[in-house]
């Protein structure tokens, strides 16, 4: 990357990352019932699949496939695993756009799942995603090894529940309540939950069906936490600056519902140092990994956390 310009191989890996996703999810989403299912109902697959397919940046996955690579695995468990996370990501998106919680009507440039097939729906489509990421990580074809399936089904729902992504919606929405709006520790310490537990998980996933030793499990979980903080400040940024059309969801939002947001805590210039700061110590932790195309293209992720425009 230079001069804020992703390189060739950064835009090529991350085309390819998005199509084996993209792939996958339509074959995990396919009307055939698996074994122990009895029926898909069918139009409610059609709000699922509408939900999971066909939009998004698919970065979870990418980091996920470029992670594995680094220590030579790849092909159809690591793309599942992939597949998985960004289940649980695409679920997160349809419940918090949700009446209840951020009634949004726009996402990834289309009616959001609510809008386009109705609310209970919705809610159920986000609990069929969920629930089967844990099934996708859980079943053999991920991994032959079942310590290495759960040690997958483990970190997700860590990475997810009470104390990770649920736990930081959950100090979001208080937040929107409080007296006093969050000092820059607490929202850090919010986004880190909310956000960056499940784009850090992406990355630990990665390592985990590549049986990474622990200094390059550290080494990488280092780098996934600041690039998942640099990501989420990224989002507070654009949401003041970015054009809705490029965007696909509602901009300017967080203001005007007192969001805790790193901007809003010490203002845009300070964010954008901040932001850049995270990126840089992101790539700063793959340090060790020897120098070479892999290693390269996960550096620049982390550019790409930082500079992205939608
Ligand atoms: C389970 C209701 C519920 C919420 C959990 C993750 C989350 C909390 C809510 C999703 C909404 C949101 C704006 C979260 C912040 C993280 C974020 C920037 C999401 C958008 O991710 P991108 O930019 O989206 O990767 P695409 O569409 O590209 O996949």
């Amino acid at each position: 990357m230079t001069d804020g310009v992703p390189s060739a191989e950064f835009r090529a890996r991350g085309a390819e990352a998005a199509e084996s996703a993209e792939r996958m999810l339509d074959s995990l989403l396919a009307p055939t019932a698996l074994p122990g299912e009895t029926l898909r109902p069918p139009r409610f697959l059609e709000a699922v699949r509408y939900a999971a397919l066909g939009g998004g940046k698919r970065f979870r996955p990418f980091l996920t496939i470029e992670t594995a690579r680094l220590f030579g695995a790849s092909g159809t468990g690591v793309c599942r695993a992939a597949a998985a996370i960004e289940m649980i990501h695409c679920y997160s998106l349809v419940h918090d756009d949700l009446p209840a919680l951020d009634n949004d009507d726009l996402r990834r440039g289309r009616p959001t799942t609510h809008r386009a097939f109705g609310e209970a729906n919705a809610i159920l489509v986000g609990d069929a995603l969920l629930t089967y990421a844990f099934d996708i990580l859980a079943d053999e074809a991920t991994d032959p090894d079942p310590q290495t399936r759960i040690a997958l089904v483990f970190g997700l729902a860590r990475s997810a529940g009470i104390g990770g992504m649920i736990g930081g919606q959950v100090l979001d929405l208080e937040a929107e309540e409080a007296p006093q709006p969050h000092g820059p520790e607490d929202v850090m310490r919010l986004q880190a939950m909310k956000t960056g537990a499940l784009l850090r998980f992406a990355v630990d996933a990665g390592a985990i069906l590549g049986r990474a030793k622990a200094p390059a499990r550290d080494a990488l979980s280092r780098f996934g936490r600041a690039l998942g903080a640099a990501f989420q400040i990224a989002d507070d940024i654009l949401d003041v600056e970015a054009d809705e059309a490029l965007l696909g969801k509602r901009a300017g939002k967080d203001a005007g519902r007192n969001k805790a947001t790193l901007v809003a805590a010490l203002g845009i210039e300070a964010a954008r140092q901040t932001r850049d700061r995270l990126a840089q110590e992101a790539i700063a932790a793959l340090e060790s990994f020897p120098e070479g195309a892999n290693a390269t293209v996960l550096k620049e992720a982390a550019f790409f956390a930082a500079a992205r425009k939608n």
